[in-house]
C-alpha cells in the first residue's frame, strides 16, 4: 500500500455541464477518499503558480482564460497510488482521443471545444501534488 494525496480539479466545463456529481461518483466509486472539496474561482495569480511549467507555449494563455471563465471544484483527493490512478481514470488530455470509461473519454466533448476544455485536472507526481495542494489548499 502507498497511499498518497492528489490535486484534483472539476474544470470550469464540468461544472459549468453540471458533470461534478458524475465525476465524483466515479472518485468515489473507486474508493478514493475526499479528504477536503472546496469550490474555488481561481484568480489569475494563482494559475500562473499552477500552470508554471506551461508557461510561453501557445495553449497558455487560451487555459488561462479558459480557467478563469467560470467556477471550479478543487478536491484533496487520498488513496492508494490515487495519483497514477486518478490520471488513469481521467483519460488522456485530449478528449477527443480519450479511451471510452475515462472521463475524459466519456463525457468530453469532440466538437467546437479546444483541448483545454477536458474536465478534469489530476497532478502527475508526488512533487507536483505537493506543489499544487499548497496553491489550491494551502
Ligand atoms: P494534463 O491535464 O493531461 O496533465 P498537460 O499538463 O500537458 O495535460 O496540459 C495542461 C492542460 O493544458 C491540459 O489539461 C489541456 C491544456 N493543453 C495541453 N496541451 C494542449 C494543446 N496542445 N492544445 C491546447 N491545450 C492544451
Ligand atoms: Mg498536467
Amino acid at each position: 500500500m502507498a497511499t498518497e494525496e492528489t490535486l484534483v480539479l472539476v474544470k470550469p466545463d464540468g461544472v459549468a455541464r453540471g458533470l461534478t456529481g458524475a465525476i465524483l461518483a466515479r472518485i468515489e466509486a473507486k474508493g478514493y477518499a475526499l479528504v477536503d472539496i472546496r469550490l474555488v474561482e481561481p484568480d489569475r495569480a494563482r494559475l500562473e503558480r499552477h500552470y508554471a511549467e506551461h508557461e510561453g507555449k501557445p495553449f497558455y494563455e487560451p487555459l488561462l482564460e479558459f480557467m478563469m471563465s467560470g467556477p471550479a471544484v478543487a478536491i484533496r483527493l487520498a488513496g492508494n497510488r490515487v495519483i497514477e490512478g486518478f490520471r488513469s481514470l481521467a483519460g488522456t488530455t485530449d478528449p477527443t482521443t480519450a479511451a471510452p470509461g475515462t472521463i475524459r473519454g466519456d463525457f468530453g466533448r469532440d466538437w467546437g471545444v479546444a483541448v483545454q476544455q477536458n474536465l478534469v485536472h489530476g497532478s502527475d507526481s508526488p512533487e507536483s501534488a505537493a506543489r499544487e495542494l499548497e496553491i489550491w489548499f494551502g
